[in-house]
């Protein structure tokens, strides 16, 4: 006998949090439209695949802020056999269109008799009162099994939406698909899981408003915290961006060496040479941590960073072309740059300093230096500063320092390099698993190009006293001010 009969007929209580149940054909994308939505690159948490029947059970994916959930939305099996579902549905309610308590019945009957496994497993949370998007690939024809799917999901009478995941370039039956859709869904909308962008991810949580009226509350608010959180990236960002710039200006690579060692030539060179070399290591190194940190902001695991692509190739500072491309003027980096050849005059030539031989057999060809951010024969030339007169135990020694680049070019290169990147990182949907290296090409047009030209001035200025070793600390917070602006304006494409 049942002492407490009211724990079987009562409702189960309905959740605090709206709950969306992603549905569709197998392999239409359902996964990868979850895994883009809610950042999730890792194949243990949200499995993609190109092979159908990818996911077998419903997967809760919460969208969280602050550890709180605040939608639910559950990845579901594709529709296996909806043809002969939608038959079996008919044939259990019998006269007229079937309605959610014929598909429950579906539901429990095939339950029982361990038919229609996928099909019981994706209504269930509609039966439970979900709402549901209904992801579609348009690259496939409207074929009857789609109508079938889409039948039994409009029986069900919950709020729903269609979105199409444009996988391919084939989209010719958009159009059909489009004709159909209205007279089953509630809403229609285009989400590409491999090119979603965060204002493609933000569209759709606002769509969700229109299917979820009762919850609108909660998803504004879950709107205003994504909103919240994409600016604090940002300031993260430019953050990392103020820090690699300060660094790899601030940068010095110095060896105290033996008179004896400076006097002759292929010593001299050979020191030289590694220093050069442990210098442009030392910047590569820097925007190697910058990477890292952004693809940590921005959530990406998966990412591998191509090295040997990511550097620059044979990049010659000096050239017209050079200048050109991060979008300035011989005028305005003169004007940005100003002070930096005077540095307190202490930026000799080492030709200049009391040696025999000349710039050109010093800042000799340069080769095993492929590990370093310019890549190529020619590295561009340090900056040299030499002190003599330092006491060794083998007698007198010189202090000989590198860096930064004499060409003001430099961290501009540096700062477009890292903002290609930022781009590339702060856009990469997490549901595209395929491609996983970085390689920012130095086709890419660049941003700085872009700034204006009251931006560039700032930032030149700030840049010259970072390369002059006393970074001016009263800009910063300008400095992190514009770039924050500038990080916004790149996400958008400038075009606003
Ligand atoms: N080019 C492109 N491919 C996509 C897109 N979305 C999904 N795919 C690919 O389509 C295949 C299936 O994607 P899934 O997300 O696993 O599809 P699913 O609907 O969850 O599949 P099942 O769980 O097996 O039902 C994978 O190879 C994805 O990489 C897209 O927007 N563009
Ligand atoms: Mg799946």
């Amino acid at each position: 006998m049942d002492d407490n009969p009211t724990e079987h007929t009562a409702n189960p209580a309905p959740p605090k949090v709206p709950v969306f149940a992603v549905v569709g054909k197998v392999n239409a994308g359902k996964s990868s439209v979850l895994a883009t939505l809610l950042e999730v690159d890792d194949d243990r948490v949200i499995r993609i695949s190109a092979t159908p029947g990818e996911t077998t059970h419903c997967q809760v994916l919460p969208l969280e802020f602050d550890g709180e959930e605040r939608i639910r939305f559950i990845d579901t099996p594709g529709f296996s056999r909806p043809l002969e579902a939608m038959r079996e549905i008919q044939r259990i309610h019998g006269h007229g269109p079937p309605n959610l308590e014929s598909v429950k019945k579906f539901v429990e009957e095939s339950t029982l008799v361990g038919n229609f496994e996928d099909e019981c497993l994706l209504l269930d949370p509609l039966l439970d009162g979900a709402g549901l998007l209904y992801i579609i690939d348009p690259s496939k024809p409207l074929r009857d099994e789609f109508i079938a799917e889409m039948e039994i999901l409009r029986w069900t009478g919950r709020r729903r939406m269609a979105l199409l995941n444009a996988k391919g370039a084939s989209e010719e039956h958009l159009q059909s698909w489009r004709d159909r859709l209205g007279s089953y869904f509630n809403l229609v909308r285009t989400f590409n899981a491999h090119h979603a962008r965060f204002d493609e991810r933000r569209r759709l949580l606002k769509s969700l408003l229109e299917i979820d009226e009762e919850h609108a509350s909660v998803i504004k608010s879950t709107i205003r915290s994504l909103d919240d959180e994409w600016q604090q990236r940002r300031e993260e960002s430019a953050e990392v961006l103020v820090e690699a710039l300060e660094a790899a200006m601030m940068l010095r690579e110095s060896r105290v060496l033996e008179e004896r060692v400076m006097e002759v030539d292929h010593r001299r060179e050979r020191v030289h040479q590694e220093m050069v070399t442990a210098y442009y290591q030392g910047v590569t190194k820097l925007v190697k941590k910058s990477v890292d940190e952004l693809l940590k902001i921005y959530r990406h695991h998966l990412i591998k960073v191509d090295w040997e692509e990511f550097g620059f190739e044979d990049i010659d500072l000096e050239a017209a072309e050079t200048w050109s491309k991060w979008g300035l003027s011989r005028g305005q980096l003169a004007m940005a740059g100003g002070a930096a050849g005077a540095a307190a005059g202490v930026a000799v030539d080492v030709g200049s300093g009391g040696l025999t031989h000349g710039a050109g057999t010093l800042f000799g060809t340069l080769v095993g230096a492929a590990a370093a951010f310019f890549k190529g024969d020619e590295l561009p030339d340090l900056k040299v500063d030499m002190t003599g007169g330092v006491k060794l135990k083998g007698g007198e020694g010189r202090k000989l320092e590198l860096g930064p680049p004499k060409n003001e070019n430099f961290p501009w290169v540096l700062l477009d390099r890292l903002l290609v990147t930022f781009r590339e990182v702060s856009g990469r949907a997490h549901g595209k698993r395929d491609q996983e290296v970085l390689t920012a090409s130095d086709d890419e047009q660049g941003y700085v190009r872009f700034m204006s030209a009251e931006d560039r001035r700032i930032l030149g200025k700030w840049l010259t006293s970072c390369g002059q070793g006393e970074p001016d600390r009263g800009m910063e917070p300008d400095i992190f001010r514009l770039l924050v602006e500038n990080l916004k304006l790149i996400e958008q494409g400038y075009d606003d």
